[in-house]
């Protein structure tokens, strides 16, 4: 696209300023190839601007485009008949431990092809952009041998070739000790998971390491080795942590110097202070807390406190969190966790990109990614308002509409 100037706008910079929102009245975004090159006041606007092509945005709200910084988007098959279970009485760590749950997908995703997986997520990730989101964290974790892994992290890649969407990738070959491996979960972190995450390092295929610490998957001990040689390669770490009991695994993910830590309904406040003190981001995702009928919420009030950053994702998975809508996570982390309306918003912008590593994107400011959302509301507040109602007029990605 040419470069542009968009005028008559609210704007929920999201940048930190004091004002809640970040919020600009009467304003404009100047964009030059990719990048935001101007925001602000029109009255405030630099004459050079004068020359550029401008649009009308007829007084509609723009924000960074949003981010969802959890999701679990490539898996075959679902889980429709464990959820009819659940309704019935069994639990998710009942279902798990019975061998359904998490391997009963992991069975799904070896079976599939390159190109079924492909087509599968593709139907989701639309719903995504759909509502606005530019930026998708995708995680392995359902293929638990290595070719499967790499299978799932290709078809990664493969969704930021094909569409307008920045992908970045987290290998979680340690989401679950697969069959072959029963009862020998040492065995299979050293053995299969982290050759699979040098193997997939080398190839580039990953932009973090995840983990998911729980008494049905691996102990803090299993992901600190984990961890280490995720370090030794110089990739990001974050952790599944504290999601159905509290083991420390946020606290020792803080440790690595985490940039996210995720879920955390049981962390405490020794966790909380970790997190603060290394900077890592929470994760907040109430579609999971929902679907589990958890009654648990994550501990807002300490995070607020100790100002740990708060991001909201989907979870986007087929057993835990079948949400493919990040405006209805944002509602969820308001009705189920107390967060603000702007808490929510700077979850699925700012802080999600921090929680990705990411300092390009998640505010509207000069030199950032032109990545944003121009949304039929007049405030920002009304977008984590509405159940089930999408407000996108349009979408605008690196600096293309
Ligand atoms: N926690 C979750 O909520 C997802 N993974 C995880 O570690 C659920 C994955 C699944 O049930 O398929
Ligand atoms: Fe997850």
């Amino acid at each position: 696209m040419s470069d542009v100037l968009l005028t008559n706008a609210t704007l929920a910079t999201m940048a930190p300023s004091g004002t809640p929102y970040g919020l600009v009245e009467d304003g404009g975004v100047a964009i030059r190839g990719e990048r935001i090159a101007w925001r602000g006041r029109m009255t405030e606007r630099p004459a050079e601007l004068e020359s550029l092509q401008s649009r009308d945005l007829g007084g509609r709200l723009v924000t960074p485009a949003l981010i969802d910084c959890h999701t679990h988007i490539v898996h075959g098959g679902d889980r429709a008949g464990e959820f009819a279970m659940r309704l019935e009485g069994a639990s998710y760590e009942d279902i798990a431990r019975a061998g359904g749950g998490i391997l009963s997908t992991v069975a799904a995703t070896r079976a599939a092809d390159e190109d079924s997986l492909l087509e599968q997520a593709l139907a989701r990730v639309d719903t995504l952009l759909g509502e606005g989101v530019a930026t998708i964290e995708i995680k392995s974790g359902y293929g638990l041998d290595p070719e499967s892994e790499l299978k799932m992290l290709r078809v990664a890649r493969r969704i930021g070739a094909e569409r307008p969407v920045r992908v970045q990738t987290s290998f979680l070959g340690a989401h679950a000790v697969p069959p072959e491996y029963e009862g020998r979960a040492d065995a299979y972190i050293d053995t299969v998971c982290i050759p699979t995450l040098e193997a997939a390092h080398k190839t580039g295929l990953i932009d973090a390491v995840d983990g998911f610490c729980e008494g049905i998957a691996f102990t803090p001990e299993q992901i600190a080795r984990l961890f280490e040689a995720a370090c030794a390669l110089g990739v990001p770490v974050k952790l599944h942590a504290e999601q159905l009991s509290n083991l420390g695994g946020a606290a020792m993910a803080a440790r690595f110097g985490a940039v996210s830590a995720d879920h955390l309904e049981y962390l405490d406040e020794a966790g909380v202070t970790a997190m603060a003190e290394a900077g890592t981001v929470a994760v907040m995702l109430p579609g999971a807390f929902y679907t589990l009928r958890e009654t648990q919420a994550p501990p807002i009030e300490a995070l607020r406190a100790h100002a740990v950053p708060m991001a909201v994702a989907t979870d986007c998975n087929p057993g835990s969190s079948p949400l493919t809508s990040l405006l209805t996570a944002m509602n969820m982390a308001c009705t189920l966790f107390r967060m603000t309306p702007e808490e929510a918003l700077a979850g699925a912008t700012r802080n999600a990109a921090r929680a990705l590593g990411l300092s390009d994107t998640g505010t509207i400011e000069a030199g950032k990614r032109a990545d944003l959302a121009i949304w039929n509301v007049r405030h920002p507040a009304e977008l984590s308002y509405r159940i089930g109602f999408n407000p996108l007029h349009a979408r605008i990605f690196g600096g293309a509409a």
